[in-house]
C-alpha cells in the first residue's frame, strides 16, 4: 500500500431496507448475490446481512443490507426521511488501523461521530464520518476483526 493511502478498498456499500428477508430475496434471487453472514447489532439498532459474489477475494466489496430493529433505529429514521423506500445509506472504506486513520481524518477536519470506534459486523471496529464533512455521503470506516475472511 502506498504510504499516503488511508484506505485499503471499498469494504461494502450499505443499503437501508424496510424488511431484511424481502431484501435478501431480491438481491439473491434476482441479482444473484449470496448471503455470507447475517447478524443483529443491538447497539446500532439493525438487523443486517452481508452479501458477496464470485470468489470473494480479499478486496472484493460486499453489499450490506440494513433493516431497522426498532423505530428509534438510525435506519428507521433514514427510511422515514426517504418515504419508506430503501436506498444507499452508507459507503464503507476498509482500513488496517482505524485509530491511526481516525486521527488523520480528525486532523484534516473531518467530523467523526464516535469518540472511539464501536463494534460492527462480525466483530469489526467501525467509525463514521458525518455526511456534512464528506460532501453528503455517510462514510463508514471499518477495520475487520482479526482473522476475518477479508
Ligand atoms: N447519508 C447522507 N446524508 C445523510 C444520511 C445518510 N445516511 N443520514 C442523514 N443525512 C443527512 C440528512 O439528510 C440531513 O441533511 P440536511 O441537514 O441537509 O437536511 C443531515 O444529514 C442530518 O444530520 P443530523 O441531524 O446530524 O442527524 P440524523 O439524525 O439525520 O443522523 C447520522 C445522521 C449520520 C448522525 C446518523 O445516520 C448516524 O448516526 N449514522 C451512523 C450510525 C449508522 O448509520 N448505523 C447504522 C448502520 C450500522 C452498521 O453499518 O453497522
Amino acid at each position: 500500500m502506498n504510504n499516503s493511502d488511508l484506505f485499503v478498498c471499498i469494504d461494502h456499500v450499505g443499503y437501508a431496507v424496510p424488511n431484511l428477508d424481502d431484501a435478501i430475496k431480491l438481491h439473491c434471487e434476482v441479482f444473484g448475490w449470496r448471503v455470507l453472514h447475517r447478524e443483529t447489532n443491538e447497539e446500532q439498532g439493525v438487523e443486517e446481512a452481508m452479501l458477496g459474489t464470485g470468489d470473494q477475494h480479499s478486496e472484493n466489496a460486499q453489499i450490506q443490507l440494513l433493516a431497522p430493529l426498532n423505530p428509534a433505529s438510525t435506519i428507521a429514521k433514514w427510511l422515514e426521511r426517504n418515504g419508506g423506500r430503501g436506498g444507499v445509506q452508507q459507503v464503507a472504506y476498509r482500513v488496517h488501523d482505524i485509530d491511526a486513520v481516525s486521527a488523520t481524518l480528525r486532523e484534516r477536519g473531518v467530523t467523526l461521530l464516535y469518540d472511539e470506534p464501536k463494534i460492527g459486523t462480525g466483530g469489526s471496529r467501525i467509525q463514521f464520518a458525518h455526511p456534512k464533512s464528506t460532501g453528503g455521503i455517510l462514510l463508514e470506516i471499518v477495520e475487520p476483526a482479526q482473522g476475518a475472511a477479508h
